[in-house]
């Protein structure tokens, strides 16, 4: 089923990423003077993710605050906050069971993006331990730990577009002009909620993708769908920032995740299904 694709896909990808920090500090040593610790304090610190041998590799420390994560290597990574008194050992092997869920206990899910426009996905981070979890095509999730220390000090983006993801919907604008936009991405709802922009393919609706979730059966061929872009799971009260650069055209908003405080069916099926117009 496609949360499960989902959700393995959200768990590869933590684990694979490996990022390297890139210390905006250093500007400022090289520039000296006061101006240049203004400018330094302002801007966004920058976190590369490097693709290793086991996956994708991340600083054991990164700033907390506002920082932008450069998932390029591995966009299906999503980032995440481990919860009070949760460890490592029982994240790595609730991400080992058949059914993942209970991991979900265990962290605060802050997102991740796919096919964004600068190749980045910026987060506001509490001080404390994190992990960057993936889930390979192939094999178990991989879990890639670090932490968040000293404050960044950088602002968050101006956002283009602003979005709430609720139970069960999104308050989304109903159009918006081509071309680079930040998006804010925050949930303000009870449960989990994801973001996928699919374009439907010719002649396909909405209810032919309603279908296909709630088949017991795994669908055959190609879904109703093309993925355009994807923002991963975000937990209750977490905002999340993303540069996507979408052409003109119409495209359907979508969240394939379960109602876990249901009937597992599809949050698509409670109504969380939007259209977004995209002009030139
Ligand atoms: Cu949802």
């Amino acid at each position: 089923m496609m949360w499960n694709r989902k959700l393995r896909r959200i768990g590869s990808v933590a684990s694979v990423l490996m990022l390297v920090v890139l210390v905006l500090g250093a500007c400022t040593m090289m520039g000296g003077g006061e101006a240049a610790v203004e400018e330094a304090a302002g801007d966004i610190p920058e976190v590369m993710i490097e693709m290793g041998d086991a996956g994708p590799t991340i600083a054991a420390e990164v700033p907390s605050g506002v920082v932008a994560f450069n998932t390029a290597v591995a966009p299906d990574a999503g980032l995440a906050r481990l919860n009070e008194g949760a460890t490592l050992e029982q994240l790595n092997e609730a991400l080992g069971q058949p059914d993942p869920t209970a991991a979900l206990a265990l962290v605060s899910l802050l997102g991740g993006a796919s096919n964004t426009a600068d190749g980045k996905v910026i987060v506001d981070l509490k001080p404390g331990r994190h992990v960057l979890i993936n889930f390979p095509e192939d094999g178990p999730p991989t879990v890639a730990p670090f932490t968040a220390g000293e404050p960044s000090g950088a602002t968050a983006p101006t956002a283009d577009v602003v979005v709430d993801l609720v139970d069960f919907n999104f308050a989304i604008p109903a159009e918006i002009e081509a071309g680079p936009k930040v998006w804010q991405i925050s949930n303000k709802g009870e449960q989990w909620h994801e973001m996928a922009i699919v374009k439907l393919s010719e002649g396909a609706t909405v209810d032919d993708v309603l279908a296909m979730l709630q088949s017991e059966e795994e669908t055959e061929g190609p879904p109703p769908f093309e993925d355009i872009a994807f923002w991963a799971p975000n937990s209750p009260g977490e905002t999340g920032y993303v540069t996507w650069d979408l052409p003109a055209g119409e495209y359907t908003v979508i969240c394939f995740l379960p109602d876990l405080a249901g009937d597992f069916s599809a949050h698509a099926a409670h109504g969380m299904v939007a259209t977004l117009m995209v002009t030139e």
